[in-house]
């Protein structure tokens, strides 16, 4: 039965995410530097800081940061010399693959691995074909896709990876970041992740060519003022953004531990309610806890979007990401590796995921709330 539980509505709705802010002060004197130095945008001094101290936080050589996420994938995919298929997963964020189509490339869906909702390595070759250029995963709550079969993969078959990082700010799997794996790494700083510049994002990649090549690339592709040498667009990172990035940076170890402390918390009281799974996290995963993802079984007691009206009629916001598939958009469902029968996992899965409300500033008692709402209705 759905139905609000009217003494314990929230006055205020709680949202799935809520971004924290540094101090207005701090911010305010940041947009006075700005205001003097009349320096707005186009790789200025804030923006040159924060490529350097991402690179020491996120323990990454090199990192060029650009206006969002999607820019960081659609400049990743023209830093390719050629153009076919890309492998990719359906479950995920539709920019994963609208990006491929912005910069001709044609999508090719393999299924997920429904223990981790990453692409499954296993079924990567089975989809190569003489077109295959590269491999477009994406380590989906941040939880680290499988690198090294990938890369395996990808090196018996001569093809490139570039990975969609977009969750995995600052993840490390035994003690290293998993941003160096593959050709490339995307990372998004929209207002909804762990780390945010308002918009934003950034892309890592292996050498200071690749590094330079990608600043031609987000620059309409000047070398210097009388040299073009790529139709590149306009992807820059403006001051603002990378001076609210600077501020944001200094709390954002601070931001992971609260949220650390929010997933366990969720996790100890799931633990045992019939129907709801939580995702498996490899013990040498050091995650940045940016979504809360439960999978609602068959054996709960009510369907996955009955819970989710139920919770929004109790004015708690979760999301189904990722549901519906990408594969099952307009554009895409007409392609051969979109048929539901090449999809299985991803397509349960999608339907049965609700992600929770989880953020640094969410009180345990809001989760105690949720999980009576979840267990009991
Ligand atoms: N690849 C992957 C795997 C991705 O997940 C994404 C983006 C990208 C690539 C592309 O990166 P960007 O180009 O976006 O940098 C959100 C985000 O817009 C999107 O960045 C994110 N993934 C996706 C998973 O989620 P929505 O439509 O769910 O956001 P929205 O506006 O409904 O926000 C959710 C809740 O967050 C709101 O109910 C309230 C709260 N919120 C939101 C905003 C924008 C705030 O408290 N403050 C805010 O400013 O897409």
């Amino acid at each position: 039965m759905t139905g609000s539980k009217e003494n314990d509505r929230q006055a205020e709705p709680i949202f799935v995410t809520r971004p924290s802010l540094p101090s207005l002060e701090a911010f305010t004197e940041s947009l006075r530097q700005i205001w003097d130095t009349k320096m707005l945008t186009n790789a200025g001094p804030f923006h040159q800081e924060l490529e350097h101290r991402l690179g020491e936080y996120l323990g990454v050589e090199h990192v060029s940061l650009v206006n969002n996420g999607t820019v960081a994938l659609i400049i990743a995919l023209q830093f390719l010399e050629r153009r076919g298929e890309v492998i990719t997963t359906p479950y995920s964020f539709v920019a994963t693959t609208n990006a491929l189509i912005w910069t001709g490339f044609t999508p090719v869906f393999v299924d997920i691995d429904p223990m981790t909702c990453n692409l499954d390595p296993a079924r990567i070759e089975a989809a190569i074909t003489a077109d295959t250029v590269a491999i477009l995963p994406v380590h989906c709550y941040g939880n680290p896709a499988d690198v090294e079969a990938i890369q395996a993969i990808a090196d018996r078959h001569d093809l490139h990876v570039i990975y969609d990082a977009a969750h995995a700010f600052g993840v490390r799997d035994n003690g290293k970041s998993i941003l160096g794996c593959g050709d490339l790494s995307t990372l998004s700083f929209h207002a909804t992740k762990v780390f945010n510049t308002f918009e934003g994002g950034a892309i890592i990649s292996r050498d200071a060519a690749a590094k330079t090549r990608i600043g031609h690339l987000r620059n309409f592709g000047f070398v210097d003022e009388v040299t073009v040498v790529t139709s590149g667009m306009n992807g820059k990172m403006s001051e603002i953004n990378a001076a609210f990035g600077l501020l944001q940076l200094k709390h954002v170890s601070e931001e992971i531990e609260k949220r650390r402390i929010v997933s366990e918390y969720y996790r100890q009281a799931l633990d045992g309610v019939q129907g709801v799974d939580c995702l498996a996290v490899a013990d040498s995963v050091a995650g940045n806890y940016g979504y809360f993802p439960i999978f609602v079984k068959a054996d709960f007691r009510i369907g996955r979007d009955e819970l989710y009206d139920l919770l929004k009629s109790n004015g708690i916001y979760s999301r189904r990401y990722f549901y519906p598939l990408i594969s099952s958009f307009p554009m895409y469902r007409d392609l051969p590796s979109a048929r539901p029968a090449n999809l299985g996992h991803a397509i349960r899965i999608a339907n049965e995921v609700l992600c929770l409300p989880i953020y640094a500033d969410l009180d345990l008692e809001t989760v105690d709330k949720i999980v009576d709402l979840i267990e009991n209705g």
